[in-house]
Formats: C-alpha cells, structure tokens, sequence
C-alpha cells in the first residue's frame, strides 16, 4: 500500500556480473507460428506481431513456418560466408587497435545475420543510414574492397575520407551506404527525409534506416516515424535491439513494459519484431517490408532481436555491468552457427568445409590488412594536410573559408 509518497521505477537488468540473466523477459516464439500477412496488411492489424517473434529457423536447424524465404543453398552458403567474413574483419581490426594501429574499433559480434541478411532485400540504388555496426551490409558486396575500409579506419593515405571520420564511419555513396555519423538517431530522420525524397521524385528506390535501442530515446526517432507514417515514405525502419546501450540494458531506453516495435504500431506503422540471430528471418522480413516499400504501402518497423556479443567499443570494459557469460546463455544463440546448423541439415554444408571457408576467409582478411599497411597505420603518425580539412565541402571554395585557411596555415608555420 502506498502512503502516499511517490516513487519512480528505476529498470534493471535481471543480473549483474557473477550472477545469471534471466532471459525470460525476451517472450520468444516457437519458429513457424508466426503468421506471414499480406503486404498490404493495415498497420493496426500488425500489433500482434510486435510483440511475438518472427523465426525461421527452429533449434534443430529446421527451416518452418509462413515466413521461409526462396533462398537456395547456394544464396545460404554466401550468407554464411558473409557472415564469416564480417567476423573475421572485425577480429583483425580488434587486434589492429590493441596494437595501436588504428584508435578505436566497433565490432558487430553476434549480430552479423541482420546486415549481412538485409543487404540481400535491398537492390542497387538503395540506400541504408547506417550506425556503426552495420559493416556486414559493405562486406557482403563484392564490390567494396576491404582493403578500403582498413584504410578509412586507419586515417592512412589512402583513406578515402581523408582521416575526417572516426574510425569504422565509413561512406560509400556507390553502395548505397549514407555517411555514418556519431550524433546518434540524426540518420533515422535523414533515411526517412531521403526516402520521401525519392517518392517525391517519382524515382523506385526505397530508404533503410538504422537505430539501436538506447538510441530510439532521442527525440529525432519520434519525428523520424510521425513523417514516415504521415507521408508513407518508402522506408525501411530497422531497430537493432542488443540488449545493451553501452552499459545501460535495453528497458531504461523503454524495452521492459512495451516492445521497441510497439512504437512503430502506436505510430501508426505496420511492424515486426524479429529474431535477429536468425538468416533466414531477416532476409525474409527485410524483403517483406522491401515490398511494402516498393509497392507505395509506406513504412515498415523492424525490432532485431539479438545480443551485443563483444564490448560496446574498444574503449569499453563490459565485465562491469553484465554477466561475462551472457551470450552463450542468449536462447537466440549465434548467428552464424545457426546458420551452419540448417546448412548442415540439408546436406550443403559440412564441418570441413566451414573450417576450410573460415581459413580462407582469415587469409583473405590478413592479406588485406597487410596491404592497407603499406599506405600507413596510426603508428607512422601520418596525418594528412591541413588545407584538406577546407576542401570537399562546396565545389568552389567560399572566401570566408579561404580566410580561415590563410589564417590556419599561418598558424602552422
Ligand atoms: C546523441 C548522442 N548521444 C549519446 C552518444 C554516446 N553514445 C554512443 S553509442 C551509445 C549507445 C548506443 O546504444 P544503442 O543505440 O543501443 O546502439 P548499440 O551501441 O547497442 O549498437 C551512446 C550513448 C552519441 N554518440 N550521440
Ligand atoms: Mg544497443
């Protein structure tokens, strides 16, 4: 009873180091029993799928249910690999940092099927608003060299963002990868700008915007969906949802009463909260929400359910604020082995050949750091010249900035 004080509740995680997380506050589904609506579904009538879990893949490495997508073995096998590759990139650029070879790196750990899967349903001339744990969506191109993005992330000579971003805020205009940028949820507004853009223009290329869950709290994610619902916007509005905002869990940023993709139902947008660990799933809800987008029936809400595997960042220590064995309790498992688990059960795919693909792709990716060691690493100390921060940003140089470059090379000398 109370006597009359008021008092807030204040969200916690069910543990803190040394002790066991209760998972049980993810209401999980069984894989298959999720119904598949028709694309043009009223974005009411998805408030049930906000709140269950879309899944493909069972914990026998079956694939069931409405929402199986047409992939074949061979598009599964290059998913895998995709996923393997964004591994074993982001496990050398770990240890380029610990050696003080680049400053800072964000690795994707655990979460690697959402990109790699959602860079499946997009086609070319579409563009993702990344944050900076999307890189599968790069490294599952064939057309973006590694090699390049190891530069970006070592500010070398042949960074091709000339040292101007942080380490990993890559940007490839070419591959449909908007400039990612520090000042979290700004790109979620961007995306869904750009989408109604496109719409405006009468062009068919659709917008995909990225989020993670502490950052839904800024204010630009309300306004972002009250623009994609109001002028349905061909929008993709993807909530990554790994449990963990730095060492903040999901519920201060509002996961504990509702679900993240309650909002998008409240807002007025058709939503899915999916398993994120799982391929399939992603690529076929990627690809339903795709179509919707596509077909003029405006925004669709997507929550990725999965877990933050590695520290926030190399600045982080996670073994502070969580269980140090959280993810090997996380029911929705590991991506990439759920992957090899369905692969292996329909006979495409053996332990031999995941160990050969693992070798090979580890090679690929130290053959790649070496070479991007010959334009310079964080070491040598190079940086590049000054009058390069002035340039790029109009095609002709105004003259207050041609002031403020006489006055900073003065300065120098
Ligand atoms: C506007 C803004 N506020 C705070 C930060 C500092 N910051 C960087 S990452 C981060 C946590 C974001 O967590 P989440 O959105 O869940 O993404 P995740 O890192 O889990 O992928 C914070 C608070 C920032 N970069 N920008
Ligand atoms: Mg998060």
């Amino acid at each position: 009873m109370s006597n009359g004080a008021l008092r807030l509740h204040v969200p916690e995680p069910s543990a803190r180091p040394g002790h066991l997380t209760d998972f049980s506050y993810l209401h999980l589904a069984r894989a298959g029993e999720v119904r598949r609506p028709p694309i043009d579904v009223a974005p009411a009538d998805t408030a049930d799928l906000a709140t269950t879990l879309v899944r493909v893949l069972d914990d026998d490495g079956r694939a069931v249910g409405p929402w199986l997508p047409q992939l074949d073995a061979n598009d599964l096998r290059s998913g895998l690999r995709a996923m393997l590759k964004t591994r074993a990139y982001d496990a050398r650029m770990l240890i380029a940092q610990r050696q003080k070879k680049i400053s800072f790196y964000m690795q994707c750990l655990g979460e690697e099927a959402i990109a790699t899967a959602h860079a499946g349903a997009l086609r070319d001339g579409d563009m993702c608003f990344p944050t900076y744990r999307q890189q599968g969506l790069l490294l599952a191109r064939d057309d973006i060299d590694m090699v390049e993005m190891m530069c970006q992330a070592m500010s070398n000579q042949r960074d091709p963002l000339k040292g101007r971003q942080l380490p990993v805020m890559y940007s490839y205009k070419r591959a449909g990868f908007f400039s990612i940028s520090g000042n979290l949820a700004t790109q979620y507004i961007q995306a869904v700008g750009w989408a109604m853009a496109s719409a405006i223009k009468n062009d068919s290329r659709i917008a995909s915007a990225w989020i993670g869950d502490g950052a839904t709290a800024e204010s630009d994610f309300g306004t972002a969906l009250t623009f994609a619902n109001v002028y349905r916007a061909p929008v993709i509005l993807n909530i990554v949802n790994n449990q963990w905002a730095i060492s903040t869990f999901q519920s201060i940023a509002g996961g504990e009463a509702s679900t993240f993709a309650g909002r998008g139902v409240g807002a007025g947008i058709a939503s899915l909260r999916v398993d994120g660990n799982d391929f399939l799933a992603v690529f076929a809800a990627s690809q339903w929400a795709a179509e919707r987008a596509r077909s003029n029936l405006g925004p669709t809400l997507i929550e990725w359910i999965t877990y933050r595997a590695g520290a926030h960042s190399t600045s982080d220590d996670p073994s502070r604020y969580r269980p140090a064995d959280d993810w090997s309790h996380f029911p929705l498992g590991d991506p990439v082995a759920r992957l090899k688990q369905h692969l292996v059960a329909i006979g495409a795919w053996s332990d031999r050949e995941h160990e050969a693909a693992q070798q090979e792709l580890d090679a690929e990716v130290s053959a790649a750091f070496k070479q991007a060691e010959q334009s310079g690493t964080l070491l040598d100390g190079h940086i590049p010249p000054l009058a390069t921060m002035f340039e790029d940003v109009y095609k002709d140089m105004p003259e207050h900035l041609r002031e403020q470059l006489r006055q900073a090379q003065e300065l120098e000398c």
